[in-house]
C-alpha cells in the first residue's frame, strides 16, 4: 500500500512571501516541494489575535524523492548521442575531451543532487517528536496518524516550529476524545449493573460504590442513600461470601439471584423496603464463553426498569483484548466503561485510543485495592495528567475540561 501524501500548508501575506519560507526549509519549488493549492485566508495579527488581514495560504507536498539519477543519466546520453552525431560518430581528441568534460558534470551533477535530496526533511521534526512523545505514551497507530494528520492541515510551517504551540493543541485535542458519561442517581430505585470479564475487580468495585454512595459527598451530593447489594454470582460460594463481608461491613442488604425471576422478585422487594439504589455484581465471564455470556444476559433482562450497565476493564488490558471485550459485551447494551486497576498502569494511550475509536465514555475510575477510598469519578484531566513526557499545564487543563477529583 502505498504512503498517504502528507500536505503541508504555509501562510503569509503574500504568495511571494509564502513560497520564501516553503524554500527556506524544503529547497526550490518544484524540486524540493510542489505546490498542490492556493487560497486567500484571513491571518489574525498582533496581540489576541486581533487586526486580522488578507494573507495567501499555500498547500504543498514534500518532494521525497526530489533526484532521479535516471532522468540525469538520460539527458546527458541525448547530449552525447548528439555531440556523436554531429562528428559523423567519429571520437577525435576534441570530441573526446568534451564526451569527457560532459561525463564529468554529469557525475557532479548527480552527486550533488543526491546530497541535495538526501537533506531534505521528509517530515517536520516537532511532529516526528509528538509522534515519539504519542508512541511512548503507547497511544495506537491509528489515533496516532489521526493528531499527526490533523497537525499538517492546520498547522502553518511557523506555527509548527513552536513546539509548545503544538503540544499544547494535541494535550487538548486528546482531552476533547476522551468522553465522560455522568453517572447519575435519577430514579428510586437506581439499579447498576456491573458486567464485565473475570477479575477485574467488580465486586470491589460495587463495594467502593456503596460505601461512596452512603458516605461520600461527592457521590451523593449530601443526600441519604438507602443501599441494596444483589450477586448474580451464585455459582461461587466465595463469590456471596466476598459481596456479603462488604454488606456486613457497611450494613447494606445483599441478596442473590440465580434466575431472572430471582433478580426481579429481589428488586421488588428491595424497592418495597425503601431501597434507593440497588447495586448488581456479576460473575466474571470470559468473552470467548458465549454461553456464560447469555445466560447471564438472560438473567439480566430487567424490561422496563432504568437500570445503568456499566462494562469494568481494567486499564493493564491488552488492546486487542480490550476491543474484543468491548465489542463482545455489546448485547448488554452498556452506557459507559468503569476502568477498573488505573494504578496498574503508567500509560494510558492505548486506553484512550481503544475507547476513542469504540466511542465508549467512562464513568468511574477505580486506582486501588482499598475499599472505599480507591475510586472516583472519572474525568479528563486525570487521564491527562496521566500523560508521559507532554509538559501538561494543571490550571490550563482543570480550565478548559474541568477538575478532577484526585
Ligand atoms: N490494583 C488494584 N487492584 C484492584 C482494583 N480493584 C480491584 N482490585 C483487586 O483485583 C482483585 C479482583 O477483584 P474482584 O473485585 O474480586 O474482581 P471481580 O471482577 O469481582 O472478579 P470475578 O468475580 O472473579 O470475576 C482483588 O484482589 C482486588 O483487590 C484496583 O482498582 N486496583
Ligand atoms: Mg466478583
Amino acid at each position: 500500500m502505498n504512503n498517504p501524501v502528507e500536505t503541508y500548508r504555509e501562510r503569509a501575506a503574500t504568495e511571494a512571501e509564502c513560497i520564501r519560507k516553503i524554500e527556506d526549509r524544503y529547497g526550490k519549488k518544484g524540486i524540493g516541494w510542489t505546490q498542490t493549492s492556493r487560497s486567500t485566508v484571513t491571518i489574525s495579527n498582533g496581540f489576541l489575535g486581533l487586526f486580522p488581514k488578507d494573507g495567501v495560504e499555500i498547500g504543498f507536498i514534500v518532494n521525497k524523492q526530489s533526484y532521479s539519477p535516471f532522468t540525469v543519466q538520460e539527458s546527458f546520453e541525448e547530449s552525447k548521442a548528439r555531440i556523436l552525431e554531429k562528428t559523423g560518430n567519429r571520437i577525435d581528441a576534441p570530441t573526446k575531451t568534451m564526451l569527457k568534460t560532459l561525463d564529468e558534470i554529469k557525475e557532479m551533477i548527480a552527486d550533488n543532487q543526491a546530497k541535495l535530496s538526501a537533506s531534505v526533511p521528509v517530515e517536520h521534526e516537532n511532529i516526528t517528536k509528538i509522534e515519539q512523545i504519542l508512541t511512548e505514551n503507547e497511544f495506537s497507530p491509528a489515533y496516532i496518524q489521526k493528531i499527526t494528520d490533523r497537525l499538517r492541515k492546520d498547522f502553518s510551517l511557523e506555527d509548527l516550529d513552536n513546539f509548545d504551540l503544538i503540544q499544547t493543541q494535541v494535550v487538548d485535542w486528546i482531552g476533547e476524545s476522551i468522553s465522560i458519561y455522568p453517572l447519575e442517581i435519577i430514579k428510586r430505585p437506581q439499579i447498576i449493573v456491573l458486567v464485565g470479564p473475570t477479575g477485574v475487580g467488580k465486586t470491589t468495585t460495587i463495594a467502593k460504590l456503596a460505601a461512596s454512595y452512603l458516605r461520600e459527598p461527592k457521590f451523593n451530593n449530601g443526600r441519604n442513600f438507602n443501599i441494596g447489594m444483589v450477586t448474580i454470582d451464585n455459582f461461587r460460594i466465595a463469590a456471596k461470601e466476598q459481596l456479603e463481608v462488604y454488606g456486613n461491613y457497611m450494613d447494606v442488604p445483599v441478596r442473590t439471584a440465580e434466575t431472572s425471576l430471582d433478580l426481579k422478585k429481589n428488586i421488588a422487594l428491595f424497592q418495597s423496603d425503601g431501597i434507593d439504589l440497588i447495586l448488581v455484581d456479576t460473575i466474571g465471564c470470559n468473552p470467548r464463553d458465549i454461553e456464560k455470556m447469555a445466560e447471564i444476559q438472560h438473567i439480566l433482562e430487567l424490561e422496563g426498569s432504568k437500570t445503568e450497565f456499566c462494562l469494568a476493564i481494567a486499564a493493564s488490558t491488552k488492546t486487542s483484548d480490550m476491543k474484543d471485550i468491548i465489542q463482545k459485551f455489546e448485547p448488554f447494551g452498556y452506557n459507559s466503561v468503569i476502568v477498573t486497576k488505573f494504578d496498574e498502569t503508567t500509560r494510558v494511550g492505548n486506553l484512550i485510543s481503544v475507547l476513542s475509536e469504540k466511542r465508549k465514555p467512562v464513568s468511574l475510575i477505580t486506582t486501588g485495592q482499598r475499599v472505599p477510598q480507591d475510586i472516583e469519578k472519572a474525568s479528563v484531566v486525570r487521564f491527562l495528567i496521566n500523560l508521559t513526557d507532554f509538559n501538561i499545564n494543571r490550571n490550563r487543563i482543570e480550565k478548559k475540561f474541568g477538575g478532577s477529583e484526585e
